[in-house]
């Protein structure tokens, strides 16, 4: 082999081996996370990737997803043109025709609806893909429609509402300068891995360490106390230690005075919740309540880590947080330094340090003339408190037609599992006029739809993200979009143009669009095209301390609240002004008469580490490492119902049944099974009702039903089809 030969084979870049790298990032996970990537390009095809060095986020790390990234970029169940439909809805038939004409007609028929209809009938949907959300927004208001609907219906906004209604903003832990952090509910070893460096660090440095969750994670395993608790009870764990703090006088008397309104109120509401109560509703000990207590107050400082899915992923949730979040005002932990700080998002939910116009360019204001969003009258403090329509009440809209009809659905990447009572979710989807669906991918959900335009992936698009110590990157594509497949941002401005919506920004690109919405940074496409692995933002800074001094709360009575002046404000079950607990709807203690034939509680969708919700389960490598569906158990459970380890078993709701292969684990609580979502041929959320949510925020109870489990002898998996 000559010297070249071995530079290729070895993939060694430069002039003579034809080999180039790209500076990219990974957009397998979103948005917070994204490691910097290397992508060695040759002969227009990506050879090999690796981490970034240069990226201060990842520091050239690369998880199990972003490794296997030419599998999903080059996985052969790319769509490679616009397809219309032939077959009927969900059969995969399709014929592919030109952009020119699938423009033309998706416009064609948009615009007839419009027509007809109002603009409002038609509805627009982002999926778990958020880099392209601001455009998309911008569309949406362009086009007149207040449906403006995400993946966050099911994700993070109920968090960031309790957070709202609590003292006005999302307020995240300061990692960084923190004595003492509190995990309730997350776990970075499978779900952000990147951050696990950084608490790892803090650990090995002596930051004090709580975990709450009802699965012994790793991080358990370093917690100066650990509670394992009842899913869906988180709300009275906060409260007895909330009794505590109150009780012990661990409280900072002086923000409690200043800056909160209805502590009287709550310390009665929290007098009511002793250690020994909650002990017995969450399983957990009074002593370990008592210990947690303690630690949070009395650490000089301490922070909250909370998540964007589990506590709030049940039909109490939003009440659990707020009641998770009184802690951080009653200890006076509320925007200081290592304690829960506000900031400002600077691109994409992630806040920078550095000014942009992206909220401007989304033109929300818009939204003022327009007709109610969907799900709006059934939760009214979702529509006070976000920009978005609640997607989990599109199927009862449609069937309904009350408020309107609703009549077409545009997405960038939809997946309908992603629902409870997914099955419903798409039925009623089938009962519109027109679904578009762009995705990367031909998947289950895509072929329901009567038009499929192909979107590119990362790699092969532009994108514009941020990281919170002031870092930008605008990447540059590493290679052309495989077959007619274009960016997500080019597919709107097209589809703009053919609609006649007349945005002449949108429409002028995205290069455009990013010298506008960065003009406060001072930044421009120019200045970041020299810096395609990224740079530092200048003059981008940490957000001040204690902004409440000059502004207040950004809440009704300008305080925080431990009584919520929203929440009074609606006349309904489950909108308690004080953040009272109530059990979810389907727990063994709510329904003991239906926990007589489904005893066990079934909490899904915590993550995996090599699965990204649908789209690693086409990946080899990632699926080789969990090859088929399963669900964890513990053993006294398992040996109750006869069922060996990795033997398949029937999980069995209300609703319906699946299949999956029992994984036996003394990680898991006796009493709850844990299974992963999304799984093609075992959907657990068909095994939900989509009218199983959270009054407040419209959000699933995803992780508290009831459910039993059976033995099965049968050998055989069911189909894999997406
Ligand atoms: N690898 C991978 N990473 C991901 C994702 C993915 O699909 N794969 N998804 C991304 C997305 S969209 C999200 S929203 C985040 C979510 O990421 P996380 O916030 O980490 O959420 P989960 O992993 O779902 O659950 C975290 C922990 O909550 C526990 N838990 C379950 N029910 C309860 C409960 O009722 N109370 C309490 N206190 N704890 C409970 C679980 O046992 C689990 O260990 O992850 C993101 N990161
Ligand atoms: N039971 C249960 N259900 C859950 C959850 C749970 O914990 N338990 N979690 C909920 C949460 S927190 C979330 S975030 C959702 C997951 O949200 P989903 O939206 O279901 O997430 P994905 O499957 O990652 O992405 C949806 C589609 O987007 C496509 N896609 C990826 N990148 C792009 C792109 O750049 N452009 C376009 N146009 N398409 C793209 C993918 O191929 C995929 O088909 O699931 C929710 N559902
Ligand atoms: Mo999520």
């Amino acid at each position: 082999m000559n010297d070249m030969d071995l530079k290729i084979k070895g993939k060694v870049p430069g002039p003579d081996s034809g080999i180039e790298v790209r500076k990219s990032l990974c957009a397998i996970c979103d948005p917070n996370t994204q490691c910097g990537m290397d992508l060695y390009v040759k002969d227009g095809r990506i050879i090999k990737v690796a981490g970034m060095k240069e990226a201060p986020h990842s520091h050239g790390s690369l998880c199990s997803k972003g490794a296997a990234l030419r599998q999903y970029i080059y996985s052969p169940e790319r769509v490679l043109t616009p397809l219309r439909r032939t077959g009927e809805r969900g059969s995969g038939e399709f014929e592919p025709i030109s952009w020119d004409k699938a423009l033309s007609e998706i416009a064609e028929k948009l615009n007839a609806i419009k027509d007809e209809f109002g603009p409002e009938s038609v509805m627009f949907f982002a999926g778990y893909a958020k880099w392209a959300r601001p455009y998309l927004t911008r569309f949406t208001m362009m086009f007149g429609s207040p449906n403006y609907l995400t993946e966050s219906s099911t994700c993070a906004t109920a968090m960031a509402m309790a957070h709202q209604l609590t003292y006005g903003a999302p307020a995240g832990p300061d990692l960084k300068n923190t004595d003492c952090i509190m995990f309730w509910s997350q776990n970075p070893s499978a779900s952000g891995s990147l951050n696990l460096l950084n608490i790892q660090k803090k650990l090995d440095a002596g930051m004090k360490c709580i975990v709450i969750d009802p699965r012994v994670i790793d991080l358990a395993q370093r917690a100066d106390v650990y509670l394992q608790i009842r899913p869906g009870t988180d709300g009275a764990l906060a409260l007895a230690m909330g009794h505590v703090i109150v009780e012990e006088g661990l409280y900072d008397k002086d923000f409690v005075e200043n800056w909160t309104v209805g502590f009287n109120e709550y310390r009665e509401l929290a007098a009511d919740m002793a250690p020994e109560k909650a002990a017995v509703i969450c399983g957990v000990s009074a002593a370990d309540i008592r210990a947690a207590a303690r630690l949070y107050a009395t650490s000089k400082t301490a922070c909250i880590q909370f998540s964007a899915a589990p506590v709030v992923h049940h039909t109490n949730g939003v009440q659990n947080y707020r009641a998770v979040f009184c802690l951080i005002p009653l200890t006076g932990n509320l925007d200081i330094a290592g304690g829960n700080r506000m900031n400002k998002p600077s691109i994409v939910y992630v806040p920078g340090g550095f000014p942009t116009r992206e909220p401007q360019f989304m033109c929300i204001d818009r939204l003022a003339g327009m007709p109610e969003r969907v799900g709006e009258a059934r939760f009214p403090v979702w529509a006070k408190l976000t920009n978005q329509a609640q997607a989990c009440d599109i199927p009862r809209q449609i069937r309904t037609g009350d408020p309107y009809p609703l009549k077409a659905f545009f997405a960038l990447g939809l997946n309908y599992r992603m629902f409870a009572g997914s099955q419903d979710f798409i039925d009623a989807l089938c009962e519109l006029d027109l679904i578009v669906d762009v995705d990367l991918f031909l998947t289950d959900t895509a072929k329901y739809a009567d038009y499929v335009l192909p979107a590119c992936s990362s790699a092969e698009r532009r994108e514009l993200r941020c990281w919170p110590m002031g870092y930008i990157q605008f990447t540059q594509p590493a290679i052309e979009p495989l077959g007619q497949s274009k960016s997500d941002v080019e597919i709107l401005a097209e589809l703009s143009k053919h609609l006649g919506l007349d945005d002449e920004l949108l429409e002028s690109g995205m290069e455009a669009c990013v010298n506008w919405i960065l003009e406060p940074s001072g930044l421009t496409v120019e200045e970041l095209n020299k810096h395609p692995e990224g740079m530092f933002v200048p003059g981008a800074k940490p957000p001040a301390e204690r902004k409440y001094l000059n502004v207040g709360f950004n809440t009704p009575s300008g305080k925080a609240e431990f009584v919520s002046s929203l929440l009074a404000a609606v006349d309904r079950e489950g909108y308690e002004e004080l953040p009272s607990y109530r059990e979810p709807e389907m727990s063994p203690v709510s329904q003991p008469d239906l926990a007589k034939e489904f005893p066990l509680i079934l909490d899904t969708g915590s993550r995996l580490p090599m699965f990204q919700h649908t789209r690693m389960f086409r990946v080899p490598w990632a699926r080789s490492l969990s090859p088929e569906p399963h669900a964890d158990i513990c053993p006294d459970d398992a040996a109750a119902a006869g069922i060996a380890d990795g033997s398949w078993m029937k999980i069995i709701t209300p609703r319906g049944q699946i299949r999956a292969r029992a994984h036996l684990t003394k990680m898991v609580r006796k009493g709850d099974v844990h299974m992963y979502h999304d799984w093609p041929q075992a959907n657990v959320n068909d095994l939900i009702s989509g009218d199983y949510l959270d009054p407040i925020s419209g959000f699933p109870g995803y992780r508290s039903s009831l459910c039993k489990i059976e033995a099965e002898n049968a050998v055989e998996g069911g189909a894999d089809n997406d």
